[in-house]
């Protein structure tokens, strides 16, 4: 309390802090007012971070709230989501058109625009989902690339913003934090800043219970240049803004605040974190806070005070329209074109057409890892917003293709970014690249390694962000790396997540029709699961269509026309049922090959599609060297399924494929068995 006896006695002494505090009490009485109403929330973290809001937007973001999609605005990241009250309070008081009084009066109800984490689909001016500890910080990362990557590309007077997280003790408790701000260190994102709400309570009490770390110390070791300040003082809060502004390295900025500040007996307690404070507690931060307003009314003085703070980016956007204007037109309709993510659509399809005719006259077995590799040598040269990387398995993944050079601190126009071995933070920044425009990210690692970013694959999928993973050596035809490695449950675990395109394709051809949809669906990520061993060329047509949009079709028909046994399959296991076709054959037994790259596409194919391309067999059959969990959908539950059932082991790959009964002639056995059997 001894920060609140202060900040009263200054507001005697001087008017811009009086004014600067009846804002901030402005933010702490919306967010009393509307977790009060809510019967549910969190007002410790608004209370306790108003102050650093209140200078930073007032002061320093450049924002237009008439267009919160302004390319050039700088972007503020919530890390701590659960603190979303704060960024509703804001984007009202700064006269964000959509956040009306009676959005925050709805606070955390149905359809609102105020649910109880920040939403980025469902609240203009919330840059990203957050709520998960931190995965903002992260998303803040990789929006300071994309940034320092377009400033590179169209020059700084049509991109040049900045970056601000404020992030809780919870933010940087996670381990996603180290892997984050290890790679903005290395990368030397000098106009990425992290405030720290600096509080040292978490749920459980203070954070003493479980936290001994030095963040500043940390954050020095990763590069940053980290200071400490007190979170509840503006002059100190806007000097530190204002170096960090200068500084050449990202900034971590300490701010020691008092969680609930001005409720008098939870502030500075866990009790004001996330529960409504009462309305005996709202009654006495009111008195101690001197704020005399009815819930949700705000002063005139006050809300005019923050109505002029919210113009005070708009000449700033009005140069910035003018020099877009005076661009050679070629030139704005490209920067145009990349913020807007729109395909050069006709490139596009000529380059994949091209590509598939070259395939088909020169037939080749190859890994659809290294297939992966090729149909990126065509698409990056005429998508110039695809941006590659891996999390240290670059050539493994074959996500790098000639030429493209790294981007760096030295070099932000390079297009291929080492992550090094933090698949989390790769996703969660590639999610942040996607959120701020201009780019297309895509990355590798090891399907069995979605495990480590899942998280953040999630969210993509919430979101409906298009960020692309390549994720290779997707299953036991990985070999020798043994069970570790070997993906088997992983198919299903992305299959569940709702929105998410999971493409396995089984040859050259699939490969580039599967990047092909991953970029044109443009509210859906994808996962490409792609091998590690070489595969057959299956598809021998160059037809322009693309097959692998249905999700799944019939790659090789009965020889009768009329299937006894209908083949499911996807990646490398078509090729198997192909072979088990001609075996069902040898044996007069008629059987169609249906390749399903796409289970979700499938899924929402037309009911009459769907039901053409799965057919009426007597008999059906799914191969995938993974567990049968979703397969049922397709086959039903008296369907057979030839694939894994427990983990892999360590062996050259054919032998495993034998020994776990993943072949053509198990297949053929299985299908005639059941034929037999009914
Ligand atoms: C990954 C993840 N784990 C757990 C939670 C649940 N949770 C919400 S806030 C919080 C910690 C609160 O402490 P802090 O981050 O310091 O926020 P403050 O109390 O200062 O508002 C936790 C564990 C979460 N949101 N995300």
């Amino acid at each position: 309390m001894q920060n609140q006896a202060a900040a009263s006695t200054l507001a005697v002494q001087n008017p811009a802090r009086a004014s600067h505090d009846r804002m901030a009490n402005a933010i702490r009485a919306l967010a009393m007012d509307a977790v009060e109403a809510a019967k549910s929330g969190h007002p410790g973290l608004p209370m306790g971070a108003a102050d650093i809001a209140t200078v930073l937007f007032t002061r320093y973001l450049k924002f237009d709230p008439s267009d919160p999609a302004w390319p050039d605005r700088d972007r503020f990241v919530l890390s701590a989501g659960h603190g979303s009250m704060l960024i509703y309070a804001l984007l009202h008081l700064l006269g964000y058109e959509a956040m009306t009084i009676e959005e925050i009066k709805r606070f955390r109800q149905f359809g609102s625009k105020t649910p109880g984490h920040p939403e980025n689909f469902l609240t203009p001016g919330v840059e990203t989902t957050t709520g998960p500890l931190g995965q903002g910080l992260a998303n803040a990362v990789g929006m300071a690339i994309a940034e320092a990557h377009l400033a590179a590309e169209f020059g700084r007077d049509l991109v040049d913003h900045r970056t601000y997280a404020l992030a809780s003790d919870g933010d940087l408790m996670e381990g996603i934090s180290q892997e984050a701000i290890a790679l903005a260190g290395h990368l030397r994102l000098n106009k990425l800043t992290v405030l720290f709400d600096d509080n040292g309570i978490s749920i459980d009490g203070p954070l003493s219970l479980a936290d001994s770390v030095d963040q500043v110390k940390r954050f020095e070791a990763a590069g940053w240049a980290a200071t400490r300040i007190d979170g509840h003082d503006p002059e100190a809060i806007a000097a530190a803004i204002a170096r960090a502004q200068q500084s050449d390295r990202p900034s971590l900025i300490a701010c020691r605040t008092t969680i609930g500040f001005g409720a008098p007996t939870k502030a500075g307690t866990e009790k004001s974190h996330g529960s409504p404070l009462g309305a005996d507690e709202i009654a006495g931060a009111r008195n101690a806070l001197h704020w005399s307003h009815a819930p949700f009314e705000i002063p005139t003085e006050t809300r005019n005070a923050w109505r002029t703070a919210g113009q005070r980016s708009l000449p700033q956007r009005a140069a910035w329209d003018k020099r877009l204007q005076a661009l050679a037109a070629d030139r704005r309709a490209e920067f145009t074109r990349r913020t807007r993510g729109d395909l050069p659509t006709d490139k596009l399809v000529a380059a994949v057409s091209a590509f598939k005719q070259k395939i088909v006259a020169a037939p080749k077995e190859i890994a659809t890892r290294a297939a992966s590799e090729l149909a990126l040598e065509v698409l990056t040269p005429v998508l110039p917003e695809m941006i590659g990387g891996s999390a240290d398995l670059t050539g493994s993944n074959n996500t790098r293709p000639k030429g493209m050079a790294a981007f760096s601190a030295g070099n932000p126009g390079g297009r291929f970014i080492h992550y090094g071995v933090r698949e989390h933070a790769m996703g969660a920044a590639m999610n942040g690249m996607a959120l701020h425009g201009g780019v297309i990210p895509y990355s590798g690692t090891f399907l069995v390694f979605s495990d480590y970013c899942r998280p953040a694959i999630r969210l993509a999928a919430l979101m409906g962000e298009r960020v692309i993973h390549v994720m290779t050596h997707d299953s036991i035809g990985l070999g020798e790396d043994g069970p570790t490695h070997q993906p088997v449950e992983h198919l299903a675990a992305l299959r569940a997540i709702p929105n998410l395109l999971v493409f396995r394709p089984c040859d050259t051809i699939e490969t580039i029709e599967c990047w092909q949809l991953a970029l044109e669906i443009r509210d859906r990520p994808s996962v490409l699961a792609l091998t590690r061993q070489n595969l057959p060329l299956l598809r021998t047509d160059a037809e322009a269509r693309n097959r692998c949009a249905a999700g799944a079709y019939e790659l090789v028909a009965a020889e009768d026309g009329k299937a006894q046994v209908t083949l499911f399959s996807s990646g490398s296991e078509v090729a198997i049922a192909v072979e088990a076709r001609r075996l069902l054959a040898a044996q007069g037994i008629s059987a169609r090959v249906v390749s399903v790259p796409c289970v979700e596409l499938l899924a929402a194919a037309h009911p009459d599609a769907r039901r053409a391309v799965i057919g009426d067999s007597a008999v059906n059959v799914a191969v995938e060297a993974a567990v049968r969990q979703g397969w049922d959908a397709i086959i039903g539950s008296d369907g057979v399924f030839v694939g894994m059932s427990g983990f892999g082991a360590s062996a050259p790959y054919k032998e495993l494929f034998s020994q776990f009964g993943i072949t053509p002639e198990k297949v053929a056995e299985a299908a005639r068995s059941k034929l037999r059997g009914r």
